[in-house]
Formats: structure tokens, sequence, C-alpha cells
């Protein structure tokens, strides 16, 4: 069913663990920054949000989505880093490049997670133009970045 106009930043908060001491790596895209910002800026707030420490955050940015899986992987090989957010955009163009990217982004996070055993959230938006892209992130359908954030402290509980 259409999810037209719906706020899809709504998620259940009970039963979250605590994360006062846990440590977050958000891993931002350049590419379309004016969406991946408003991404990050998302999952950072959140995050104090439900509890974590400024210090606690480490920012990092790559130039592209392709370069996520790299970055995580950097980061979730750190002994005290417990969990990693991924952020990125990746925008269909007229060729298949944004399929590429994306599929290649998908299985190398979730190789990641498994590798290190530590949650890695897919925080990439897959739009088919940037008006979806900026509808989900801060606009019409929520801010995915909030998502992505609330999706770490969740798995954080496992
Ligand atoms: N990276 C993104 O994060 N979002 C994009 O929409 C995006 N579009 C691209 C389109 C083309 C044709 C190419 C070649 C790259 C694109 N990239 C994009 C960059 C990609 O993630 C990566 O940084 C580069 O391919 C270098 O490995």
């Amino acid at each position: 069913m259409s999810s037209a106009h719906k706020n899809l930043s709504i998620f259940s908060a009970n039963n979250l663990p605590d994360i006062s001491q846990k440590r977050f790596a958000i891993i931002v895209a350049e590419w379309n920054e004016e969406v991946t910002e408003a991404l990050a800026q998302g999952a950072k707030k959140t995050l104090l949000e439900y509890g974590a420490s400024e210090e606690n955050i480490v920012r990092v940015n790559v130039p592209g989505s392709y370069e996520l899986t790299f970055g995580a992987q950097k980061m979730a090989q750190k002994a005290d880093i417990d969990a990693v957010i991924c952020i990125g955009c990746v925008i269909q163009g007229e060729t298949k490049h944004n399929d590429y990217i994306n599929h290649a982004v998908a299985q190398g996070l979730t190789n990641v997670s498994l590798k290190y055993d530590k949650p890695v959230i897919f925080g990439v938006l897959t739009p088919n133009n940037e008006q979806q892209a900026l509808d989900r992130s801060g606009g019409i359908h929520g801010n995915k970045g909030d998502e992505a954030a609330i999706t770490a402290v969740k798995m954080l509980a496992f």
C-alpha cells in the first residue's frame, strides 16, 4: 500500500537499551551532500535524544556511498566502537550505476556487520529523484537518519 504523505520516522521506542556508555560511528557519504548532511544531523540528534553522549559519537566522511563499506570496516574493527551508522544517498540516473552501488553497499555492509559482530546500519536512500530524497531527509516522509539511529540503538539490545 502507498505510504504517501506518511511520516515514516515513527517507531516504537519501548524497551530500548541504555546507550549512555555506547560509542557510535556515523559515516557520511559526500555525494548529494545536502541530503546526507540532513540525514547525518538527524541520526546524531536522535542518538543524543536517546541518551548517547556527544563525545561518544564519532563522525567521518567518505567520498561516495560506494566507499561506505570500507569506511564501515575501518570503524567496526575498532574495539571501542559499538555500532556503525552509514549514511548515503544514491539517486537513480540515466545509467545503471545506482544499481551497482546500492547492491554493493547493501551486501558490503551486511558482510561487515557479520564479520565484526556489530550493528552496521544501512542508512542509504535509493530514490528515483532528488525530490524523493528531500522528502526523506527532513521532508514529508520524515528523516531516515533518525530511523537509522534508532535502529542502531535497538540492535544494541542483542
Ligand atoms: N555516490 C553516491 O553516494 N550517490 C550517487 O548518487 C552517486 N552517483 C554516481 C554516479 C556515477 C555515474 C558514478 C561513477 C559514481 C556515483 N557515485 C555516487 C559515487 C560512488 O559512490 C563512488 O564514490 C565512486 O564510484 C568512486 O568509487
